[in-house]
């Protein structure tokens, strides 16, 4: 089998998603995704202008080689933009390989080493009682996993909490938007949000926190402390993690888990994090991680560390990724959790799609191939329009973390 031609497509329907397309000379086509969330012109380049006339006339099959000739190659490696390129061409024909093949692609990495991923949702409000209301909707939709974030008085607007009510969606379209932020504020109120929702909730419900880089390791340290009553599943990003040994610290400090890596791309962002057990979730996923080649590697070194996977599932992340992690999922032993923010009607109805969710699970169904499509009509009428995550100002108006 040959590649015979791939194109980049790019559509908005509500948020901006790229999509990769390699076709075959047996007819065959696979589908990767390569959006990267207010970048996503720069990923669209680099494959069309750099990325795909290198891949015409290769095999689909050599995954392996075709993904260390795009990251040997260019002799520049790793960043976002090249990793997501890379994931893109390797999403897609892990697909093609699928279809060729007639099985899911779940069965291509190990088989099902389970029936169902547990998902987690996000669930926020401007202050603690809407938290509490939009936790109490999301336990009617059957989710048995929930993230929750909240504002807090004196701070105008923060990370994790829609502007609107309804869905949450961290791009706004034109330039970015200005947040506040203090830490002082948050760490006084954040206990006060998981009381209540323990003392509302109970305690079978599983609880997620997102800190989005926003601490220093030792204010992680102490907010994990003061979380510890509260059982949480996880805390979230809770410092930015450039520097890997500030998770010694937050280690030092406390029992509450940690998750990372929702902006990682390689294994060498996280390799100290894993051989050290400073982490106890990794949440790089397929679209910036490099694909399946690289992330079926990044598992099995993390498996020997006890640490499982919680990939990124925000809506930026397209039904393509979403399809690629449930197969992943599915067959990877070191699976903690996966999260699923859902996208709108319009974005499902231009990739329509084969998985499923259920009681707080979700499963990839058992198309062969990845289960996801691009209707590329539809597609045309949403076109492209620049979007960006907001920024984050201190009260004093110096420039921090988003
Ligand atoms: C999450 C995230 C997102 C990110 C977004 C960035 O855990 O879901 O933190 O909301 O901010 O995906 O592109
Ligand atoms: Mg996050």
């Amino acid at each position: 089998m040959k590649i015979t031609n791939a194109y980049v497509n790019i559509t908005s329907p509500g948020r901006n998603f790229v999509t990769l397309k390699i076709e075959t000379d047996e007819g065959i086509y696979g589908l990767g995704d390569g959006t990267l969330n207010g970048r996503e012109l720069a990923v669209a380049s680099y494959l069309t202008d750099h990325v795909i006339p290198c891949i015409i006339g290769r095999d689909p099959f050599q995954t392996e080689d075709i993904w260390q000739y795009l990251y040997r190659a260019p002799y520049w490696r790793r960043g976002p933009v090249t990793m997501a390129a890379i994931a893109a061409v390797d999403i897609a024909l892990w697909d093609i390989k699928g279809k060729a093949l007639n099985t899911p692609v779940y069965n291509l990495l190990g088989g099902k080493s389970r029936e169902g991923m547990l998902v987690y949702c996000h669930a926020n409000g401007k202050d603690i009682e809407h938290a509490l209301e939009d936790v109490a909707k999301h336990q009617e939709m059957g989710y048995k996993a929930i993230r929750v974030q909240s504002g807090f008085p004196g701070l105008a607007s923060t990370y994790g909490v829609s502007k609107k009510p309804g869905r949450y969606e961290p791009a706004e379209r034109g330039l970015p938007s200005e947040y506040e932020w203090s830490t002082e504020i948050y760490l006084r109120h954040v206990p006060e949000l998981f009381a209540r929702v323990r003392e509302t909730f109970g305690e079978e419900l599983l609880l997620l926190h997102d800190c989005h880089h926003r601490m220093t390791p030792i204010e992680a340290g102490r907010l994990g402390k003061e979380l510890e009553p509260f059982h949480l599943f996880w805390m979230e990003d809770p410092t930015p993690a450039e520097l890997q040994e500030g998770f010694k610290i937050i280690r030092q400090h406390t029992t509450t888990p940690i998750a990372v890596g929702e902006v990682f791309n390689s294994i060498w962002d996280a390799h100290d994090l894993i051989r050290n057990q400073w982490i106890d979730y990794l949440r790089m996923t397929l679209v910036h991680g490099g694909g399946f080649t690289h992330l079926k590697k990044v598992a099995d070194f993390a498996e020997l560390y006890h640490v499982r996977t919680g990939f990124h599932g925000a809506t930026d992340l397209s039904p393509v990724t979403m399809a690629a992690a449930l197969h992943f999922d599915t067959a990877i032993h070191n699976f903690g959790i996966q999260e699923h923010m859902p996208h709108t009607d319009e974005t499902d109805a231009v990739f329509p799609h084969n998985y499923s969710f259920k009681d707080g699970i979700m499963t990839p169904g058992d198309a062969p191939g990845l289960g996801v499509d691009l209707d590329e009509a539809l597609a045309a009428k949403y076109p492209y329009q620049r979007a960006y995550l907001p920024i984050n100002r201190k009260l004093d108006g110096t420039l921090t973390d988003w």
